[in-house]
């Protein structure tokens, strides 16, 4: 009769272990990894907002470096901000504050393998906003080159 109890709980216990581990993998893990629903306006907006790092950037009496120097953008339309190198040299585009976008990462050339870090001569790198903020940045290896790119509510 004991051994007959000591059965049905054992067994109510793999029968409970079986349901968490169930509840953990399919439940439970797939939330935990789901990046957050965002509207496709927001991921891929109709258009893009440019920024021109101007030839000589790299001087620092060339107070023009980053065109223009507050990007303001409005989200759902042109959140989408591309910088275009025209100068002879290597530059980033490093966030201030260290802010990391929830899909599109750390808003920082330096941490985009794909492009080695830098906005070479001649190429362009794109970064889309998924929320609206100011997010100031500058060019790491010359930091009197500053900017900041807003991205705003819209209304319309
Ligand atoms: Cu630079």
């Amino acid at each position: 009769m004991a051994s007959n109890t000591a059965g049905i709980s054992l067994v109510a216990f793999v029968i409970a272990l079986a349901v968490s581990i169930g509840y953990y993998q399919f439940m439970y893990i797939p939330e935990v990894n789901a990046k957050p629903l965002i509207a496709e306006e927001i991921l891929h907006p109709e258009k893009s907002f440019h920024v021109e790092i101007v030839p000589g950037s790299a001087i620092p009496s060339q107070v023009k470096n980053f065109t223009p120097i507050e990007a303001r953008a409005t989200i759902e339309i042109d959140n989408r901000i591309i910088w275009t190198n025209n100068d002879t040299v290597p530059h980033t585009v490093t966030t201030d504050d260290g802010y990391v976008d929830v899909i599109n990462g750390k808003f920082d050339t330096l941490a985009h393998e794909d492009i080695g870090g830098f906005v070479m001569p001649g190429k362009e790198w794109e970064f889309t906003f998924t929320k609206v903020g100011e997010f100031p940045y500058h060019c790491e290896p010359h930091p009197w080159m500053k900017g900041k790119v807003v991205i705003v509510e819209n209304f319309s």
